[in-house]
C-alpha cells in the first residue's frame, strides 16, 4: 500500500437533508466531487427491489478484459446503453451481450435519484443513459483506473454504494498520483464531474461480512452519460 495515503474518516459528510443550503463540494475530495452519505437511505428498500429485477432479466456476470484476465466484480447494466468489456476491448453497446437483447430499462427509481443527487451536488441537466451495477463478493477489487468510455465526459458520474461497506481509492489525474482512502457505506452516493471526472480511483478488496438487508456482499451503482 502507498505510504502517502491517508484516510479521510468522516469528512466530506453532507447529511441526509436535500434542502439544507450550504453546498455539497468538500474540499477534502477535491473539484467538482460531492460525498452525500445516507443520501438513499430512506429508498434503499424499492431500489435494491428495482436493481433485482433489473438481475433477473440480465444476469450479472464477471467480464474478460481485453487482456484476458476475469474481473472479481461481477457486472451488468440498465438504461439505453451498458458497459461491458471483452477481449476486443471495453466499450458501451446496446444490447446485453449475453442474451442480445436491449437491457432492461432504467427503473425510474434509480434515475430519479440520480438525478436528485446530481442536482444536490451543483450538476443541472443529468440525463443518465447507462447504470453499471457491480457487484462485490469478498475479495472483489477494483483496480485504479479512469472512466473515460463514455462520450460525455462534461457529465458527472454518479455512485451509488448499497450493502457491505468499502473502502474507495481516489487518486489524481496520473496513475502514479498518491491515493486517499474513503470509506463508502450503505446508502452513501458520490458525485463526480468537472475538473474531478478523469481522476483515477479503484476499490480495495472487500472484506467479508454480513448486512441485514443486502446480504452478504456489496453493490455499487454508477449512473453515466454514456453516448
Ligand atoms: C471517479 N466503480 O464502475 S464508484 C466503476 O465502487 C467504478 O464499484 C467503483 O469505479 C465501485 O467504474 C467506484 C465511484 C466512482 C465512479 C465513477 C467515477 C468514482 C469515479 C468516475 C470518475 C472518477
Ligand atoms: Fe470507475
Amino acid at each position: 500500500m502507498n505510504g502517502e495515503q491517508q484516510t479521510l474518516g468522516l469528512v466530506g459528510l453532507v447529511g441526509l437533508d436535500e434542502g439544507m443550503d450550504e453546498p455539497a463540494m468538500d474540499p477534502e475530495l477535491g473539484p467538482d466531487v460531492a460525498l452525500l452519505r445516507g443520501f438513499a437511505l430512506a429508498e434503499a428498500a424499492a431500489i435494491l427491489r428495482a436493481v433485482d429485477a433489473v438481475i433477473t432479466a440480465s444476469p450479472l456476470r464477471k467480464l474478460l478484459t481485453p487482456g484476458g484476465r476475469r474481473m472479481s466484480v461481477a457486472m451488468t447494466n440498465c438504461g439505453r446503453l451498458g458497459w461491458t468489456s471483452d477481449r476486443r476491448g471495453y466499450r458501451y453497446v446496446q444490447r446485453d451481450p449475453a442474451g442480445e437483447r436491449p437491457w432492461p430499462a432504467m427503473p425510474v427509481v434509480l434515475r430519479d435519484l440520480a438525478v436528485r443527487a446530481a442536482l444536490r451536488a451543483g450538476f443541472s441537466g443529468f440525463t443518465p443513459d447507462a447504470c453499471l451495477i457491480n457487484r462485490y463478493d469478498p475479495g472483489a477489487r477494483m483496480s485504479l483506473h479512469q472512466d473515460r468510455d463514455e462520450r460525455d465526459l462534461g457529465a458527472p458520474v454518479v455512485s451509488l454504494s448499497l450493502g457491505l461497506p468499502a473502502t474507495f481509492l481516489l487518486g489524481g489525474a496520473e496513475r502514479s498520483d498518491a491515493t486517499v482512502r474513503l470509506p463508502l457505506r450503505h446508502g452513501d452516493v458520490l458525485v463526480w464531474g468537472g475538473r474531478s471526472r478523469l481522476r483515477f480511483h479503484g476499490v480495495l478488496p472487500l472484506k467479508a461480512g454480513h448486512h441485514p438487508i443486502v446480504g452478504d456482499h456489496r453493490l455499487n451503482l454508477t449512473f453515466r452519460s454514456a453516448g
